[in-house]
């Protein structure tokens, strides 16, 4: 059999069923296995956008994303989107094309060193030097990317092994040396750290993106209740909980709520699940007091000390963990903590002012969500329109956010909105700045071959909203440089692209247009225009 059929094969095993790509000469043998294969490659406009696409793809659909771009610069192109889904851990197998064997550090035509440059931010990544590796290699690329942490894995395949033959067989069984996650938390560590919980009298959990990725937000529910523990969480902890659950307290860091501070500083027990508490989460470190007891969980143990002492440390999986604290947990006496953090949580205020000239995106987004289905999926980009996303549409029942939490890439909302849509018969909904559409402005082109019903909330302040902001806040205002845009129409645009919308100028516009727009079926963009001086927070 050819080596190229056989990699697809291995896909098939794996239960692959979309790939985004991008196609050159060093994939030419895998394009046409992939031709006669039951695998959909959906091609996209940019090598980064396809990695982006596997990760909205693996967050919506908890399944492996898989990308595929050819040797050289299609690789180079991969780059961010794979260090974007390192630093939220995303699951991907990145299947990248490479020069001829014995033409490799030769600096030939569209050479590039894929397993070098993505060694820092892959998981794992392999060079194939033999073409009966290939089975054993997937087979474990695919286990790497979906166990412990989860991250992108590499596999680079030089373009003449791809066109060898050989026997196939799929290995059935996995033994990686030195490879073995932990699930099970340690036992006497859960039982010291329900100990700790009995004894505290204000304690708080800190939730991050990892309840997620382990899929544990029912056990983790169930926790809360059974605890009766109130919540703060990280950007990546959003909808762990409904935000409409007496625990629900809001969420920490530079962004978070203002009360956030005050919450943390009163607690005596804080038990950190699945969060890194890097540097945007800080203040919680900050506001801690001396003399509090922090229980850390994490699947990763190089995460559990690193940014925040521990007292308690248990590795392994949040689900796994979970459903062992929830066997003995008890209703904890914390009725008049959770009143006292209610009372400072309602002391934060929107500012929901409503401007004749320009759409308030916090008003805005509040709409939306109000009249958005309750399991949409919701991708946001970087910048304001992060934030305002983040803070304002209301994350409940089912709903998901996928944007890039660690990296912080712009460009990222478009593509992820197509993987999600890919994977899901929810409806998506992907917001995003001026800015960050330009980046990877392309993919309209790929919503619109594809006829995905996704809809595009622009918010326009035809400028970079965010760094304008930060320059406002360093060096007073007027201080601007670098950030103004001379937009594109992007309704003329967006039609060019075979994809329908409109341009609101204030809130009232908004609200005729946006039940219809989330009832239809085709892909829409609504562009509201946005007071450039309108505030992040
Ligand atoms: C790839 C990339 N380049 C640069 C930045 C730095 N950056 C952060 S926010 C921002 C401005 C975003 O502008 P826009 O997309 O218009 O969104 P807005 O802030 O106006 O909502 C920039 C340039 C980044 N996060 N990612």
């Amino acid at each position: 059999m050819k080596t190229s059929d056989i990699i697809i094969k291995c896909l098939e095993k794996e239960n692959v069923k979309f790939i985004f790509g991008y196609p050159g000469g060093a994939v030419l043998p895998l394009y046409e296995s992939l031709r006669h294969s039951n695998i959909d490659h959906i091609l996209v406009r940019h090598e980064q956008s396809a990695a982006h696409c596997a990760s909205g793809y693996a967050r919506a659909s908890k399944e492996v994303g898989v990308c595929l771009a050819t040797s050289g610069p299609g690789a180079t192109n991969l780059i961010t989107g794979i260090a974007t889904a390192y630093m939220d851990s995303i699951p991907l197998v990145v299947i990248t094309g490479q020069v001829n064997s014995n033409l490799i550090g030769k600096d030939v035509f569209q050479e590039a060193d894929i397993v070098g440059s993505t060694e820092p931010f892959t998981k794992h990544n392999y060079l194939v030097k033999k073409a009966e590796d290939i089975p054993k290699i997937i087979k474990e690329a695919f286990y790497i990317a979906k166990t412990g942490r989860p991250g992108p894995v590499l596999i680079d395949i030089p373009v003449d092994i791809q066109r060898q033959k050989m026997k196939f067989n799929y290995p059935s069984n996995i033994n990686i040396l030195g490879y073995k996650p932990t699930y099970k938390g340690h036992l006497g560590q859960i039982k010291r750290a329900l100990n700790k919980l009995k004894g505290s009298k204000r304690p708080l959990i800190c939730v991050g993106g990892g309840i997620i990725c382990a899929n544990a937000v029912d056990e983790f529910r169930e926790f809360v209740n059974k605890g009766q523990i109130p919540v703060i969480h990280t950007l990546m902890g959003i909808g762990a909980l409904n935000e409409d659950s007496t625990y629900h307290l809001g969420m920490i860091g530079i962004h978070g709520n203002k009360g956030s501070k005050n919450i943390v500083s009163q607690a005596d027990l804080i038990m950190i699940i699945g969060a890194r508490i890097a540097d945007r989460a800080h203040n919680l470190i900050q506001s801690l007091n001396n003399d509090i007891d922090i229980i850390h969980i994490d699947i990763d143990p190089a995460e559990v000390g690193k940014n925040i002492k521990s007292h308690v440390p248990i590795v392994g999986d949040a689900k796994t963990i979970l459903q062992e604290f929830n066997k003995k947990i008890t209703n904890l006496d914390t009725k008049d903590w959770i009143n006292q953090l209610q009372i400072i949580k309602s002391t934060e205020k929107e500012n929901n002012i409503l401007d004749e000239k320009y759409v308030n995106p916090k008003v805005a987004l509040n709409y939306l969500s109000d009249k958005a289905h309750n399991d949409c999926i919701v991708t946001a980009d970087v910048g304001q329109n992060q934030i305002w996303t983040i803070k304002n549409f209301k994350f409940m029942g089912k709903r998901s956010i996928f944007t890039s939490g660690g990296l912080g890439t712009m460009g990222y909302s478009l593509p992820a909105s197509i993987g999600a849509q890919f994977a899901s018969t929810n409806k998506v909904i992907c917001v995003t700045g001026d800015g960050g559409l330009q980046m990877s402005l392309g993919e309209l082109g790929t919503i619109g071959q594809n006829d995905l019903p996704i809809l595009i909330i622009l918010f326009n302040n035809n400028r970079l909203g965010m760094v304008r902001e930060l320059q406002y806040n360093a060096y007073g205002k007027g201080n601007y440089y670098g950030v103004d845009l001379k937009n594109p129409d992007f309704i003329l645009l967006s039609k060019a692209y075979g994809i329908d919308g409109i341009r609101v100028n204030n809130n009232k516009e908004f609200e005729k247009v946006v039940e219809n727009a989330l009832k239809s079926d085709k892909p829409y963009l609504i562009e509201c225009m946005v007071n450039p001086d309108f505030a992040t927070l």
